[in-house]
């Protein structure tokens, strides 16, 4: 059974540190704990970059190996049509997530290159958001 990649971009590593009445007290050890949970058998990579380019090697691994992807891309979000790209090559499920509800902020935040290919995005649930998508993989891969 193929992996999933639960991928994570710039500043992530931070969370639960810092500005909690936007992105909460859940830190990425405890979300990675949460989709490891939710996936139950299924195999889980699990995966933070600060870097663009670590981030476009690993979709172009679960290219080659991966079931399905859940990407919450942060910064890289607004900006990186390489990482566009890189996702449009996947032939699998890609859910696109953000803690925060982009919407809601600043218009600098409301378009998405990523949105361009994800089949579903999640944003504005919290870290929830993260087990929510898993299981969301699991159905859309056991069609
Ligand atoms: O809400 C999300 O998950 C975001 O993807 C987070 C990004 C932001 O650029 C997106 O608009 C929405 C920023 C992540 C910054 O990481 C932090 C981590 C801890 C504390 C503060 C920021």
């Amino acid at each position: 059974m193929k992996p999933l990649y639960v991928l994570n971009g710039p500043n992530l590593n931070r969370l639960g540190r810092r500005e909690p009445a936007i992105y909460g007290t859940t830190t990425l050890a405890e979300i990675e704990a949460s989709c490891r949970a939710a996936a139950g058998e299924r195999e889980v990579i699990f995966r933070q970059s600060n870097s663009e380019e670590t981030l476009i090697e690993l979709v172009h691994e679960a290219i080659d190996s991966g079931a399905g992807i859940l990407i919450n891309p942060a910064a890289f979000t607004f900006t990186s049509l390489a990482l566009l790209d890189a996702l449009k090559m996947f032939e699998g499920p890609v859910i696109e997530l953000h803690i925060s509800n982009i919407h809601k902020r600043e218009p600098i935040y409301h378009r998405s290159y990523v949105s361009m290919r994800a089949d579903a995005v999640i944003c504005g649930m919290g870290a929830e958001g993260y087990p929510v998508a898993i299981r969301y993989l699991l159905g859309k891969l056991a069609d």
